[in-house]
């Protein structure tokens, strides 16, 4: 009767009031750990195959180089550093952090700080190297443009784009028109009207312009203006008729827009999150809803739907949330969780009803989203995390990988 009892006790413990290290379940053992420098919250760990691309700024985000700075090639399984790539030097010595990362069948295209786009072949020899003179803060993406593919990244102090042929290294500018200025976001690429080529947005901090361009003539498509845009944009299907939608944020406004004209679908308050934060939203397919973390005034993490009902929201005390929630399945049932970081240094997995499932503790802060995926290749989501101790540790889980949204 008792193994009956427990076996049918539910698997989740309900996040009470008061201190998150209070009955919860310590969640999944460290697999392995290495130590390749600091992520912030714009960088993504990336996999490529056997390996996992961790962008690094090293051991700080000073003006110099640093041992660490780089592109970091790990073994999925050991953790164990294949290759540790360095951003060419320059004169006088800046620093040589990476920003981000993107996979593409030429090889690692990294964005860096003052030294634009580059390419590495999967031996690490430099395939090209594209100088903007200002740094490119996000990863870069990848544009099916019409003339083919192109990597593309947004130049921080500019209005415009860097878009480059990922076999070439052939590269060209691309002005963002309507008074757009100082980029800060990753660029996002998808078809917005349906004309078989894909189209971009771009956020502009300085501008306060949200502007979507058309693929094709490179003129604007529809935007935002009036806000400081602090998000990258993302474009997603969140409603499933076939168009695509904008996701975006400013200030404590999370907006979804139609992507072919920019018409607002959601427009949703977040009263009291911090600035900074408002952007790390993820949409969760499965649970029809936003995951929105929200710092300073009782701080959370809620389950908001297209049509603005809160559905669910966990309370997280003292715990400012700088990384977008990842979705994984980390139980085993084959539906994803939510793995959520925070600034405290803590992992929490939530399931699609709210519950929190477990937590796991980083020794120091976690700025970037936490990567989750198949590294060793049997089936199974292994999650790692970054944090500002310098380390990444991976942790497993019986998880199904690729599991439903
Ligand atoms: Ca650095
Ligand atoms: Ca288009
Ligand atoms: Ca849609
Ligand atoms: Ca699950």
């Amino acid at each position: 009767m008792l193994s009956l009892l427990l076996a049918c006790a539910p698997p989740s413990t309900v996040l009470p009031p008061g201190d998150l290290g209070q009955a919860l379940v310590k969640g999944p053992k460290v697999l392995w750990e290495a130590q390749v420098g600091r992520m912030t919250w714009r960088s993504r760990m990336v996999q490529d195959g056997a390996v996992l691309l961790v962008p690094s700024n090293g051991d700080e985000w000073g003006t110099g180089p640093d041992a660490r700075d780089g592109l970091w090639v790990l073994d999925g399984r050991k953790g164990s550093t294949e290759l540790h790539l360095l951003v060419p030097e320059t004169t006088p010595a800046r620093e040589r952090d990476v920003n981000g990362v993107l996979v593409t069948e030429a090889g690692w295209t990294v964005s860096t700080d003052q030294n634009g786009l580059l390419q590495w072949s999967r031996q690490g020899a430099l395939n090209w190297h594209v100088e903007m003179g200002g740094d490119i803060e996000f990863p870069p993406s990848v544009w099916r443009s019409p003339e083919g593919l192109r990597v593309v990244g947004a130049v921080e102090r500019a209005s415009q784009l860097v878009t480059v042929d990922p076999e070439t290294g052939e590269s060209a500018t691309l002005r963002v028109p309507n008074g757009f200025e100082k980029a800060f976001s990753q660029v996002a690429a998808g078809d917005l009207n349906g004309d078989g080529v894909q189209d971009l947005v771009i956020a502009g901090r300085h501008s306060h312009q949200l502007i979507a361009l058309d693929g094709q003539s490179q003129r604007a498509l529809w935007q935002h203006e009036g806000h400081i845009y602090q998000a990258s944009p993302q474009i997603v299907d969140v409603d499933g008729d076939g168009a695509p939608e904008v996701i975006s944020a400013f200030a404590d406004t999370v907006l979804i827009s139609e992507g072919a004209t920019g018409k607002p679908k959601l427009v949703y308050k977040t009263p009291g999150a911090r600035y900074a934060t408002v952007h790390a939203f993820t949409w969760w397919p499965q649970a029809q809803c936003l995951i929105i973390p929200r710092s300073r005034v009782d701080a959370s993490v809620s389950c908001v739907s297209l049509e603005g009902e809160l559905i669910w929201s966990l309370p997280i005390l003292s715990q400012r949330i700088s990384a977008a929630p990842t979705l994984a399945d980390v139980d085993g049932d084959g539906t994803n969780e939510a793995i959520v970081a925070t600034e405290g240094g803590r992992v929490l997995a939530v399931n699609a009803q709210g519950e929190l499932l477990w937590a796991w503790t980083a020794p120091d802060a976690i700025e970037a989203p936490v990567f989750a995926g198949d590294l060793r290749g049997d089936g199974r989501t292994t999650l790692v995390v970054a944090s500002h101790d310098g380390w990444v540790r991976a942790l497993k889980t019986p998880g199904v990988a690729g599991g439903v949204q």
